[in-house]
């Protein structure tokens, strides 16, 4: 698409903030980057690519963790002289992009210049995306096919026959606090959601496109992120969405937008939800809220989080399993540290030679449905699989409690 857009991006921080940041970035060897960036905001369109290319290789020479931090911010710095060249030149499009690349991959000093940038890339637009009325969807709405007998069939052995989730509805704060978040004890908790903006607007797929339709966003590809063919890709959301309606992906290649805060990086998203008030029951903290959004058949393995969580289903269904965190051990953890929050066990697969203990050990399981919140206690093993088109939101919090 090309336009006019009426007036340059405004980069308040990126303009104040550019010599420091500049001389931060030298400090640690970046003298070659901070020439590019110089004749980048000269007016040199290719000097802006050359400089995020050189940001992009250091935030991939090593392990996430080892990056050093400015170059983080270097890389947000190159997106918005990127950025900035296209929006001059009426490519809103790759504006986007490199904006929303920026917030994926960037610092966090230059978050509000890029946002305000997305604001501005979207005001161009005018009303972005396009809507899609195909036949047998109905106005966009999700389709609500589901077939319990068909779905036992996927899931893993013994599903739905041990031991239920308990369910409340109305669970007071208190109530919550003395007798889930504090003996460590799940539970669905029912009708918390029914004012969330969400639980209307996310059934609609055209609503999703026109807000966030040509935001770029990470997913998931492949069965699951223990297998090896899996891999991340970084595409438009309305492409995302296409591979959901089309539904031509099978579970090997199956699209997730999976663990990703997503609500940090499209604003018009972050208003729909609301962050429960049970987070908050214990003195606490928010560490992170993850979007899951994805087809049928999408699993996340076995696996345990060092917080609390609230998981609440937007759209769709979901199958969970969870084992108590007192029996780790019998769940095989892996031994390599960055996986050693996840089991070896495959359970839709279980090799019984490999783990013959697995089989006999009492698990709590749920469908839990569109409306629900389900509370998983901080270490205790969840396993997740999509029964059909599912968006839900987790909320992880620590807590005073816990201290
Ligand atoms: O919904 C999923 O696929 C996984 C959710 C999960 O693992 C979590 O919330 O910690």
């Amino acid at each position: 698409m090309s336009t006019g857009p009426s007036a340059a991006l405004e980069t308040p921080t990126l303009d104040s903030e550019s010599p420091t940041l500049l001389r931060r970035i030298t400090s640690e060897g970046g003298y070659a980057f901070a020439s590019m960036v110089t004749r980048a905001a000269a007016g040199d369109a290719r000097a802006a690519e050359a400089a995020k290319e050189m940001a992009w290789e250091q935030l991939h020479s090593g392990p996430w963790h080892a990056v050093v931090p400015i170059w983080r911010d270097a890389y947000s710095m190159a997106c918005l002289h990127v950025a900035k060249h296209h929006y001059a030149a009426g490519e809103l499009k790759p504006a986007l992009g490199a904006l929303d690349m920026g917030l994926i991959m960037g610092g966090l000093t230059l978050r509000g210049d890029l946002n305000l940038c997305i604001e501005k890339v979207n005001a161009a637009f005018g009303g972005i995306g396009v809507s899609d009325n195909r036949e047998g969807r109905q106005n966009g709405q999700w389709s609500k096919e589901f077939d319990l007998e068909k779905v036992l069939r996927v899931l893993p052995v013994k599903s739905l026959s041990c031991k239920v989730m308990e369910k409340k509805s109305g669970l007071s704060l208190e109530g919550f606090l003395r007798e889930h978040l504090v003996p460590g004890s799940p539970v669905i908790l029912c009708d918390s959601m029914t004012h969330w903006p969400a639980m209307n607007k996310w059934n609609d797929t055209n609503y999703l496109k026109q807000v966030a339709g040509f935001r770029t966003v990470p997913v998931e590809v492949g069965k699951n992120y223990l297998s090896q063919e899996w891999k991340q890709e970084l595409i438009t959301f309305s492409e995302f969405l296409e591979r959901i309606i089309s539904n031509e992906y099978c579970s090997a290649n199956v699209t997730y937008l999976a663990q990703h805060q997503l609500f940090d990086q499209i604003q018009e998203l972050k208003h729909d939800i609301v962050i429960p008030d049970y987070c908050f029951a214990g003195g606490g903290e928010i560490k992170s809220v993850n979007a899951w959004f994805g087809p049928p058949g999408t699993v996340t393995p076995l696996h345990h989080d060092p917080h609390h969580n609230i998981l609440a289903q937007v759209v769709g269904k979901k199958y969970v399993r969870l084992y108590p965190a007192s029996i780790s051990e019998e769940l095989y953890p892996h031994s390599e540290s960055m996986l050693s929050n996840s089991s070896q066990v495959d359970i839709d697969d279980i090799d019984e030679q490999e783990f013959p203990k697995v089989l006999d050990l009492d698990f709590i399981d749920c469908i839990l449905e569109e409306g629900e919140m389900l509370y998983i206690p901080p270490k205790w093993w969840h396993y997740v699989r999509s029964l059909t088109t599912s968006f839900s939101v987790s909320f992880w919090w620590s807590n005073m409690v816990d201290e």
